[in-house]
């Protein structure tokens, strides 16, 4: 059996953008959606309707998640009970009111991931020192992503309906290649600069089987590594990939066996902006129906200071 190979070796001849943007930028290639980009997704707004790609938080019926990390926990801590009990602090006026309070994982819903959210050979994007990551983030956390905002022209690449499918299987890889035959049979264009939107389908199935069957034997379904994927990324100069999977690539890039490499060569190396667990069966019904694949993308992140990540609820209106 072959080794698995260490990243920095498997993606030593990979190309970077680091620099590209200055010695102190921490948005990557957010930096390709100028104002011009902005209004040629405006452009795209026709008939007004408008879509949110966030799953829901803390749903009973759970929340799909990376192994190993849970759902949000929230609790109310005021409520009308309290005021029932005469815990609550009745104030002048009478008016009662509830709160609650929560704790999650900040990559526990639809999301946003910090450009230095992984690295490997020490450096995260840019070449910042993986030591800034110690105890809270000072370098590419996620909050200059949140405090800039994304906007620009969105396409959706519906992978599982032009197979045939409810949603692609545990493990099925798709190439840019694919990418580009999905948009021709949609009849649609992938332009430079565009916000890629990729539907698999997977995180629609979540909720149609139990969390048992949705995580026995987990590997996302997804994109999967290769130096002309990566290339394709860098050519197109594409700012963001936006996925309905809970990390925007296979799991494990089969033919390597290497964990989540996309991560390292698009998010860590060119800087690609990766937005995970996108809700998007409502838009790829609306899409399909209408036979228009094209749209105003917009999203931004919780400012979290220092955050590895950040939940987000993208809006997208076409
Ligand atoms: C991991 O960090 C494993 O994945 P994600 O990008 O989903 O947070």
């Amino acid at each position: 059996m072959t080794e698995t190979p260490y990243a920095g070796d498997f993606l030593k001849d990979s190309p970077r953008n680091w620099g590209k943007w200055g010695p102190d930028d921490e948005v990557g290639s957010l930096n390709y959606l100028t104002n011009a980009e902005v209004l040629r997704g405006v452009a795209e707004v026709r008939s007004g309707e408008v879509f949110t790609l966030q799953v829901r938080v803390g749903d009973p019926a759970g929340d799909p998640v990376w192994p190993g990390r849970e759902g949000i926990q929230r609790s109310n801590v005021m409520d009308e009970g309290f005021f029932q009990r005469g815990e609550g602090v009745e104030t002048p006026g009478g008016a009662h009111y509830s709160d609650d309070v929560a704790t999650m994982y900040l990559q526990a819903s639809t999301q946003y991931d910090s450009l230095g959210h992984v690295w490997y050979d020490g450096q995260i994007w840019n070449g910042y020192d993986a030591a800034t990551t110690d105890g809270a983030m000072q370098k590419a956390s996620v909050l200059p992503i949140a405090e800039r905002g994304v906007v620009g022209r969105g396409v959706l690449l519906d992978v599982a309906r032009h197979r045939g499918k409810a949603a692609l299987d545990k493990g099925e890889t798709f190439t840019h290649e694919d990418l580009l035959d999905v948009a021709r049979a949609q009849g649609c264009t992938i332009e430079k600069h565009d916000v890629l939107v990729v539907r698999t389908g997977f995180i629609g199935s979540f909720y149609r089987q139990s969390a048992e069957e949705f995580y026995d034997g987990f590997l996302d379904p997804g994109l999967t590594y290769s130096p002309e994927l990566v290339q394709w990324f860098q050519d197109m100069e594409i700012p963001n990939l936006v996925t309905d999977t809970i990390a925007n690539e296979v799991t494990v890039e089969p033919s390597s066996g290497v964990t989540l490499p996309l991560h390292s060569a698009l998010m860590r190396n060119l800087g690609v902006a990766f937005t995970e667990i996108a809700w998007l069966e409502d838009l790829a019904a609306a899409c399909a129906a209408d036979e228009r694949w094209t749209f105003l993308y917009t999203a931004a992140p919780l400012k979290i200071v220092s955050g590895t990540g950040a939940p987000v609820n993208p809006v997208v209106v076409r």
